[in-house]
C-alpha cells in the first residue's frame, strides 16, 4: 500500500487473511507431514508466494475460471478447492480431488472452477485461454485467469496464447507469478531481455506489474483488470514479483545448494504478508482466525489418512474422457 493510503477496511483483512494463514498453515502441515512418506507425490510448495493467489482470486467472482500449475495449492485453495479432496490426492487415496491419481501436480476443482493442473510446464495456459473462448460466447461476462511462473513465460504455448487471446479479445487474464528461478536457473541466465510486460504489450496485451508482493495491490490491480475484461476488452498480464521460500520441489529449504542464498530471501519474508495481515486485525481476532485453520488442516490431514486407496479396478477408469 502507497504511504498514506487509507487503511482497507477490517472486513477485508479478515477475509484474506482467513484465506492467506488457512493457504500458509496446510502447506506447512504437507512440509511437516512430507518426511513421513505418506504423502505419495512430489509437493511443489507456494509458500512465501500465497498473496498472489488470494488477492487475484478474492478479486474474482465465484464462477469465473482459474487454471494453475503443479505449485498449485495455494490456487486451488484460494479459489474455494476442497482442501479434504486435496489433501486426500496427495496421500493417493480414492476420495482425493482426482481420485488419488494424479497427487499434488494434478488438482482440480470443477465445483469452484478451477480447472486441472500440470506438471508439464505452460501447458495449462492454452487450456485456460481455451475456456476463456467457450466464457466469451457464453456471454455472461464471465472470465478466465491463468497462473504461470517466470519459467512457463519462455515457452511457445505462451506466446502463441497471447497472441489467439489477443486477435480474439478473450476475457483472460494471464498471472505470471515471478519467483525469479526455473528450478535452480535465474533470470539473468534466461532471458535477454528483463521487462516481460514490455514483452507482452508487444502482442497487444496491457500489462500491469506489482512489484513487492503487496496483497492489496495484487487485489486493486486485478479487480480493475476483470472489470475491464466483462466489458470486452480483451485479455489482460499481470506479473507479480515473488519469492519462492523452499526448494524448487519438496519440504525443504534449499539456501545451501549454490545457486541463492538467504539474503536474497530475507526482504521477502521481511514483507511477508501473513504476519502484516494478522497485525491489522485485533489480536483475538487473528487468534481465531488462525485456530480456525489448525482445525481445518488437522481434519483435512485425518480424512486422508482414513480414507481408502483406490481399488485395482479403478486402474482402468477416468484414464480417457471420451
Ligand atoms: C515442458 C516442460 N519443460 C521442462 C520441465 C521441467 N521443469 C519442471 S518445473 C520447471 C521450472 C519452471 O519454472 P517456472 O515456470 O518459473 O515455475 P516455478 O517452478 O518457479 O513455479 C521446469 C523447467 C517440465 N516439467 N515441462
Amino acid at each position: 500500500m502507497a504511504p498514506g493510503s487509507e487503511l482497507p477496511p477490517q472486513a477485508l483483512v479478515e477475509r484474506l487473511y482467513r484465506s492467506l494463514h488457512f493457504i500458509r498453515h496446510a502447506e506447512e502441515e504437507v512440509a511437516r507431514i512430507y518426511p513421513s512418506d505418506q504423502i505419495k507425490s512430489p509437493v511443489h510448495l507456494s509458500i512465501g508466494q500465497e498473496a498472489i493467489s488470494v488477492g487475484v482470486c478474492d478479486a474474482l467472482n465465484t464462477d469465473d475460471v482459474v487454471g494453475g500449475t503443479y505449485r498449485g495449492h495455494a490456487v486451488y485453495l484460494a479459489k474455494g478447492g476442497d482442501l479434504n479432496a486435496m489433501m486426500a490426492e496427495m496421500y493417493g487415496k480414492i476420495t482425493g480431488c482426482a481420485r488419488g491419481k494424479g497427487g499434488s501436480m494434478h488438482l482440480v476443482g470443477m465445483d469452484h472452477f478451477v480447472l486441472g493442473t500440470s506438471a508439464v510446464v505452460a501447458t495449462t495456459i492454452p487450456v485456460a485461454v481455451g475456456y476463456a473462448l467457450a466464457l466469451k460466447r457464453e456471454g455472461k461476462g464471465r472470465v478466465a485467469v491463468t497462473f504461470f511462473g517466470d519459467g512457463a513465460s519462455e515457452e511457445g504455448a505462451f506466446y502463441e496464447s497471447l497472441n489467439f487471446a489477443a486477435l480474439h479479445k478473450l476475457p483472460i487474464l494471464f498471472v505470471c507469478e515471478n519467483n525469479g528461478f526455473a528450478i535452480h536457473e535465474p533470470l539473468s541466465k534466461r532471458w535477454a531481455a528483463h521487462d516481460l510486460c514490455r514483452r507482452v504489450e508487444g502482442f497487444g496485451v496491457p500489462a500491469t506489474r506489482v512489484t513487492d508482493g503487496d496483497i492489496f495491490a495484487i487485489r486493486t490491480a486485478t479487480a480493475a483488470t476483470a472489470a475491464r475484461m466483462r466489458q470486452g476488452n480483451g485479455p489482460e498480464l499481470l506479473e507479480c514479483m515473488t519469492y519462492r521460500w523452499k526448494e524448487h520441489v519438496g519440504p525443504n529449504e534449499d539456501f545451501n545448494q549454490n545457486y541463492r542464498d538467504a539474503a536474497e530471501a530475507a526482504p521477502w519474508i521481511a514483507g511477508d504478508q501473513v504476519p502484516r495481515l494478522a497485525a491489522m486485525l485485533p489480536t483475538q481476532l487473528a487468534a481465531a482466525i488462525e485456530a480456525d485453520s489448525r482445525v481445518r488442516v488437522a481434519d483435512a490431514v485425518r480424512f486422508a489418512e482414513e480414507s481408502p486407496f483406490p481399488t485395482f479396478e479403478e486402474l482402468h477408469t477416468h484414464v480417457y474422457a471420451l
